[in-house]
């Protein structure tokens, strides 16, 4: 079980760092590189994987989802120099200041935002929870914190029980589209199963399913991925979602996630984890949180 807790939440920064060299236009990709950001022979990791190990920090201390706690811990770490997305850090700042995150969620977009950030982080409170219902109430409470929108929000529900079902080896899109309720997602995940009984083009992908921002499109691309090169080796995985392009950190970082819940930290390429920035921290705290696993309390708090 404890590797499958390093696997998860090391597949996310390994699939985050190796996705982010390659994120945006050539423009944005040298500017990254001229800011000393994107270092020859590091593996650095960006939002992805800081929010992620702020939530596994955060649940492995209070043992639930606690928002306002979660909230203030995003909050203070958040910096411009991990490649947030614009509303996320916006709102963020907010809450450093001392806005309610019930507020400052739904003050960039008023409906509040439906980007893949809830998503990208969410993998390891899936394998935490064991209980189906409380699971899906957690990542929602978790989404609202920054993402009020019903899309973003279903993309944390949706990745929390993919990382679930791979842990236990059981993921299929049936069952994946038991927890959905939203369209995008629904029509998506159907489409999914066709796609997997052939072997489309990166470019298919990205026409179908889409590899952008939108929590609907990445995380549906990652959930396919991972499902195409589940029994592949991690570097067949990370070469087809660098081959989608897009949002490559993300779609790495979700399906690197689940390939890490499902193999455990033994089937991840030891000399990428050499190189990956802070490996050593990302391991202790997800040994932390699997210390704790099973001790998980429905939280008053997931009414957000
Ligand atoms: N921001 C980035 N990448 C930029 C460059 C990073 C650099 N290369 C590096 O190496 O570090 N990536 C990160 O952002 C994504 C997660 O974003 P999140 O947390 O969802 O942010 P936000 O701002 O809430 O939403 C993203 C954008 O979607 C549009 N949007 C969302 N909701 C909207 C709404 N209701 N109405 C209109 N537009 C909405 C906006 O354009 C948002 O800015 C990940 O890829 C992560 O890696
Ligand atoms: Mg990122
Ligand atoms: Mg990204």
């Amino acid at each position: 079980m404890q590797e499958r807790f390093t696997g998860c939440l090391l597949g996310l920064a390994l699939g985050d760092a190796i996705g982010a060299k390659r994120e945006g236009g050539w423009a944005a990709r040298t500017l990254w590189l001229f800011l000393g950001l994107t270092r020859p022979g590091v593996l650095r990791w960006t939002d992805d994987t800081q929010m992620a190990l702020g939530l596994v920090r955060s649940l492995a201390e209070h043992g639930e989802v606690e928002p306002d706690a979660l909230a203030r811990r995003w909050a203070e770490q958040a910096t411009w120099s991990r490649g947030y997305g614009r509303g996320a850090l916006a709102t963020l700042k907010q809450i450093r200041r001392g806005v309610p995150w019930q507020e400052a969620s739904v003050s960039v977009f008023e409906d509040g935002s439906y980007g893949n950030g809830a998503a990208m982080r969410v993998a390891p409170l899936g394998l935490f929870i064991s209980d189906p219902e409380m699971r899906a109430e957690a990542a929602r409470a978790t989404a609202r914190i920054t993402h009020a929108h019903p899309l973003g929000v279903e993309g944390a529900v949706l990745m929390a029980e993919a990382a679930h079902l791979a842990g236990s080896r059981g993921v299929s899109t049936s069952r994946l589209r038991g927890v959905c309720r939203e369209r995008p997602f629904l029509d998506r995940l159907a489409r999914v199963d066709e796609l997997l009984e052939s072997e489309p083009t990166p470019r298919q992908i990205r026409r179908e399913l889409g590899n952008g921002i939108r929590a609907q499109e990445s995380a549906t691309s990652a959930v396919y991925a991972y499902l195409r090169f589940r029994e592949q080796p991690f570097p067949v995985l990370m070469d087809f979602v660098l081959e989608l392009g897009g949002d490559t950190d993300t779609i790495g970082a979700m399906a690197g996630a689940l390939y890490g819940a499902e193999h455990g930290e033994g089937a991840l390429p030891a000399d990428q984890l050499v190189s990956l920035e802070a490996a050593d921290e990302l391991r202790q705290a997800a040994l932390a949180l699997a210390e704790v696993s099973g001790t998980f309390r429905a939280s008053p708090g997931g009414e957000g």
